[in-house]
């Protein structure tokens, strides 16, 4: 989010001392204060319109900051210079004890939907034949999923805003309205259009994705209720009964129409004039843009039902790419007299239609909870759901992503949930309805067990992601493993690609890297695709392959965050496999480069029986290469242990003993703790003993000592 974003949204954010209303008071020269007040409230609001509408800021942060503060400070100096419409009112003032009710002059009607090509022809032909004409022109655009809200300007400011409640009262939310940034308070005064004295316009309030996101990131980190989607954060931000809330929140607003405008104030005029004779629909919205109104800059008019479905088809491909939700399109007959003429049946407009996108997301039950191992051994969580038809498609099954996510939204087998699927994106819970939870729903564990192959599941604790262990074992990760291990910089075998692989582990031809060296010709030649010299030379890469160096094998295992680089200083510190996998955590973090992490994946992987059986497999099928030298601390039994010395040994000086230990990659400490591993002690050992004797930390005398030296 840049900085000036921050800056506009909240002005909140602007310290105004006592001191400032002092200061102005001592300066306050009456009309020149209240013309520069009007000055400043027009220059913040046309940087507003620049930042929120246009979407093109037009000063740095710091002046629009230093704007807004002068006009604060002539504000607290002198309220009475405090007008309903000045940006200084867009951070929320006191909150309400109840909303009070607003009757619609003009009702708050819904639109009737459409859900085929077929309901769109018709609802064109209806609008031809009742307008006796070939073809009708229509007015498109987005259909905002957010919250209808009426707003009602007097001489250009606004002094009412209310939500649509049952179409004929809602409730009054002035006061949360006119903190939405993007609504003006006044209406642009230009040449081209004049101001209404009355207008009520209607438009819809929505979160955009990306603000909705960085919403419930927050709410999650203060640890309270995150919302399910951007509607309900919407909603759930316009009815609150403190605007300074409301004020905090990332409301966008969109205008789709005028209910009625006057050009006299309190004139009753049965024919509406919007603002002087504008003839369409898509002429109001101009008018609506140009007095200040965000409006869609995506809407369109088009000639008859192939225009209408032409431009469905348009919005529906750029959805995602929108900066907030739609759930469809909405067409209305362009010409206001024509619009005029359809009228109204029942409850809606005869003239207009939403076009609906198929719903992104429906409500269906949890009926299990189950694991899924990907092909990099990862588990994720899978609710198995009650098919319901969302995004276009029955959906069954929806991923929960982690097990913390689990807990998060604390789904449970039997919840009824929201399931999302929006696009070609994987279908997700989006969040439990609570009301609906039965009596013992089954709370969700990650197994320990692979439910694949059966090796360990761990999940490091500084990770989120649960892991299979068996990388070379486990059928999941089968195709992945082989791929690699088979990989250029790994054992290089050459001609085995995808297609090839998918077909070894399909036909279950192999179920681990050591198969690839049983294999013989007349099993590939059975493959297809696969030509005798095609197999031959197939069979030539895999015999090359069976001499390596240690460093390409180790890379070849596939184990978790050992890279090429890293399987290189393995190979040069151990110079052998045997030592490589005999090592310990503490051990292996003598390797150059090897931290915690990467000993603890290493450990993991030789602690799974399963990749050890792989391992001696591959070595048993001649893979060879030869041994390094290997370092001096390789084969150390201390490298990486702890001592403390205390005490006078026999022969050794304290000096002498602790040069004997470094060399061997171990280290000394200078007080006993549970991390020391041995406590050398010799004549007159002190504290240090009596510490180690209570800590059961193991004790050795020189001689011990010695031998554990293999000296
Ligand atoms: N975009 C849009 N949404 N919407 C909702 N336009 C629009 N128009 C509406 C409604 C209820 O009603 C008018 C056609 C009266």
């Amino acid at each position: 989010m840049p900085d000036s974003h921050k800056k506009h949204a909240g002005p909140s954010q602007v310290f105004l001392g006592p001191l400032g209303g002092e200061r102005r008071a001592a300066v306050f020269t009456g009309g020149a204060d209240i013309e520069r007040a009007a000055f400043l409230r027009g220059e913040i609001e046309r940087h507003n319109h620049a930042y929120y509408v246009l979407d093109a800021p037009t000063i740095p942060d710091a002046e629009y900051d230093r704007l807004f503060r002068e006009l604060q400070e002539i504000e607290v100096a002198h309220p009475t210079l405090q007008t309903p419409d000045s940006p200084t009112q867009r951070v929320g003032g006191s909150p309400l004890a109840a909303f009070r009710q607003v009757a619609h002059a003009v009702p708050m009607l819904s639109l009737n939907n459409a859900f085929s090509s077929a309901e769109v022809a018709a609802f064109d032909r209806r609008c031809s034949e009742g307008l006796g004409t070939a073809s009708v022109e229509y007015a498109c655009e987005p259909k905002y999923d957010g919250l209808a809200v009426t707003l009602l300007y007097e001489n250009g400011v606004l002094v009412q805003g209310a939500t649509r409640g049952d179409g004929f009262t809602g409730e009054d939310v002035t006061h949360n309205l006119r903190t939405v940034r993007n609504i003006p308070l006044r209406l642009a005064e230009t040449t081209k259009v004049s101001v209404p004295a009355r207008i009520e316009v209607r438009g819809e309030v929505l979160m955009p994705r990306r603000e909705f996101a960085a919403l419930n990131e927050r709410q999650r980190a203060r640890g309270e209720k995150e919302f399910a989607n951007p509607r309900n954060a919407a909603a759930g931000s316009l009815r609150q009964l403190d605007p300074k809330i409301t004020a905090k929140r990332p409301l966008r607003f969109f205008a789709y129409g005028v209910a009625e405008a006057h050009a006299e104030n309190n004139a009753v005029s049965p024919e509406p004039t919007f603002g002087g004779g504008a003839a369409r629909h898509s002429e109001v919205m101009e008018r609506l843009a140009v007095w200040g109104f965000p409006v869609a800059v995506e809407r369109a008019v088009v000639q008859g039902a192939g225009g209408l479905l032409e431009y469905y088809e348009r919005i529906g491909a750029a959805r995602r790419a929108l900066p907030y939700d739609i759930d469809g399109v909405v067409y209305k007959v362009d010409r206001l007299a024509d619009q005029a003429k359809l009228g109204f049946v029942a409850r809606a407009p005869r003239f207009a239609i939403a076009h609906k996108f198929p719903a992104e997301e429906a409500l269906t039950t949890v009926e299990a909870i189950e694991v899924q191992v990907g092909r990099t051994g990862a588990i994720t969580p899978v609710a198995r759901l009650a098919p319901v038809f969302v995004g276009g498609v029955t959906v069954t099954n929806a991923t929960l992503h982690n097990e913390d996510e689990v807990r998060r939204k604390d789904v449970r087998v039997g919840d009824t949930v929201i399931v999302r699927r929006a696009g070609d994106v994987i279908p997700e819970v989006a969040a439990v309805v609570p009301e609906k939870r039965p009596p013992h729903a089954g709370k969700f564990s990650m197994p320990k067990a692979c439910p694949v192959c059966g090796s360990a599941v761990e999940k490091p604790e500084d990770e989120v992601i649960a892991r299979c262990t068996g990388g070379l074992f486990c059928p999941a990760q089968r195709k992945q493993a082989l791929l690699h291990f088979a990989s250029r910089r790994a054992m290089d075998v050459e001609g085995l690609g995808d297609k090839l692989v998918d077909q070894l582990v399909d036909h279950g031809i192999i179920k681990t890297p050591a198969d690839l060296y049983k294999l013989g010709i007349l099993k590939l030649a059975n493959l297809e695709r696969m030509a005798d010299k095609s197999a031959a030379n197939l069979l030539a890469a895999i015999e090359k392959s069976r001499k390596s160096t240690l460093a390409r094998f180790i890379f070849a295992l596939g184990i978790r965050n050992v890279g090429e680089a890293t399987a290189k200083d393995l190979a040069r510190y151990f110079g052998g496999l045997d030592a490589l996998m005999a090592a310990d955590a503490e051990h292996l973090q003598q390797v150059p480069d090897v931290g915690p992490v990467v000993a603890a994946s290493i450990v993991r992987f030789f602690a799974e029986p399963h990749n050890v059986e792989v391992v001696e497999q591959l070595r048993a099928a001649g893979i060879r290469w030869e041994e390094g030298t290997p370092n001096i601390l390789a084969n150390s039994p201390i490298a990486g242990k702890t001592f403390v010395l205390t005490g006078t040994l026999p022969t050794l000086t304290r000096e002498a003993a602790k040069e004997l230990i470094e060399a061997r990659g171990g280290k000394v400490a200078g007080s006993v703790s549970k991390k020391t591993h041995y406590v050398v002690a010799g004549a007159e050992a002190g504290s240090k003993l009596d510490k180690a004797q209570e800590l059961g930390v193991t004790i050795l005398d020189e001689a011990k000592f010695m031998e554990l030296l293999k000296l």
